[in-house]
């Protein structure tokens, strides 16, 4: 029983730091929350797992939309990249390759069946 008890504790803090060092982003669109995440403490130069998360208002997720990535350096109109989402379970992910440090700005686009395309816009520091 202690045992158990000292593995649940163990889980808590693991996630509890999993949780403080991820990189998160919350915005509105509508009445929709997009939520995106980077399974890094901050975004890297190279490759980045980037998640999207579209809920409705009962904060349930929303797994029929279309989700497109589009990512810039403001700085450097030319480096400009473009990419889906897959839908995995109640999210959608898709791999952002950065090739230079710097800020870059990344628009998350989605549709709902017979609806039009959203948008919003991040900005992302890579190291
Ligand atoms: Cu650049």
């Amino acid at each position: 029983m202690k045992r158990i008890f000292l593995v649940l504790l163990g889980l808590f803090f693991m996630s509890a730091v999993v949780y403080a060092t991820g990189f998160d982003m919350v915005k509105n669109v509508g009445d929709v929350t997009v939520r995106v995440s980077i399974g890094k403490d901050s975004p890297v130069v190279g490759k980045n797992n980037i998640s999207v998360d579209l809920l409705n208002p009962e904060k349930g997720a929303i797994t029929d939309a279309e989700v497109e990535l589009a990512y810039f350096m403001p700085a450097m109109p030319a480096m400009k990249y473009e990419t889906s989402a897959i839908q995995k379970g109640s999210s959608y992910t898709a791999v952002l390759g950065l090739a230079m440090a710097g800020q870059w700005n990344v628009d998350v686009r989605f549709k709902r069946p017979g609806g039009k395309f959203e948008k919003i816009t991040f900005s992302i520091n890579a190291k």
